[in-house]
């Protein structure tokens, strides 16, 4: 268990000899002993998305979890995805923040349906939030439910959420390098969203570099390059939400 920010542990992390970080082996100290709770967080937690995710089955809703680090795009990407796409599907948004309800209400000039969870001192949502969230949106049958994790490119990806799918998005001034620093995120997703490609021209950043390190860790990982700002590249995730949501 991290004890920085209280997530819970994926046995990834290194076991060095960093006296300022505990971790969640057996081991004690003068007096004091760490409890090893961060997988029975992760168990409550996966327990919880199971129920969520029967629902969505239930109803036939399609829910994917959008995870980036902040700033890299999500929301802008959202937007535009409602604003073109919301006559063909019909969409709910649970958005995710540690504090304020700026994403909620960007959506919410869409005119589609939204909650906002402010998650306060966490750093991600997790499968209690969202089955909170979803009673409050109650999205209808057969609709897309699109959440927007809190910007973080660590702990999200260890939070069930009861999703169908994982969307991790990279803007190109991020560097290519973040799959292999971040591998969790890039290994639990199914899509890569490349963001901000109409900055290519200014920035040391190759998007075949960045696939190739994104195939390391994921071999199975699809990548997408999009701008959300000027829509190029929109139509190829337009036909995988199509395709994916039936
Ligand atoms: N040039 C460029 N800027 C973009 C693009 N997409 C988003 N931005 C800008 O990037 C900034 C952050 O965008 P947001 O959509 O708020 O990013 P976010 O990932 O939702 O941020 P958090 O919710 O805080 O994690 C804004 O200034 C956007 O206008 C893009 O494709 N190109
Ligand atoms: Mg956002």
């Amino acid at each position: 268990m991290c004890d920085t920010c209280g997530c819970g542990d994926t046995n990834e992390h290194s076991h060095g000899h960093d006296h300022d970080h505990l971790h969640d082996h057996d081991h004690s100290h003068e007096g004091q002993v760490t409890i090893p709770v961060g997988r029975d967080i992760l168990d409550m937690n996966n327990r919880l998305a199971e129920r969520t995710r029967g629902y969505f089955e239930a109803r036939n809703i399609y829910a994917i979890n959008i995870m980036s680090s902040p700033g890299s795009g999500k929301t802008t990407f959202l937007e535009r995805t409602l604003m073109e796409l919301k006559g063909d599907k019909n969409f709910f948004v649970i958005e995710g923040d540690q504090q304020t309800r700026r994403d909620a209400d960007r959506i919410s000039a869409t005119g589609v349906p939204v909650v906002q969870v402010n998650t306060g001192s966490a750093c991600h949502l997790d499968a209690g939030m969202v089955n909170r969230a979803v009673k409050d949106l109650n999205p209808e049958n057969g609709s897309v439910l699109l959440i927007e994790n809190v910007g973080n490119l660590i702990c999200p990806a260890m939070f069930d959420l009861g999703e169908m799918s994982r969307i991790v998005m990279m803007s190109v001034t991020e560097g290519e390098d973040k799959p292999l620093k971040y591998p969790g995120m890039f290994r639990t997703s199914n899509l890569c969203i490349i963001n901000k490609t109409d900055l290519l021209p200014y920035v040391d950043y190759k998007v075949e570099n960045a696939v190739e390190n994104g195939l390391k860790v994921n071999g199975r990982l699809k990548f997408l390059e999009v701008s959300a700002l000027t829509g190029a590249g929109m139509e190829e995730w337009y036909k995988w939400l199509l395709a994916n949501t039936g």
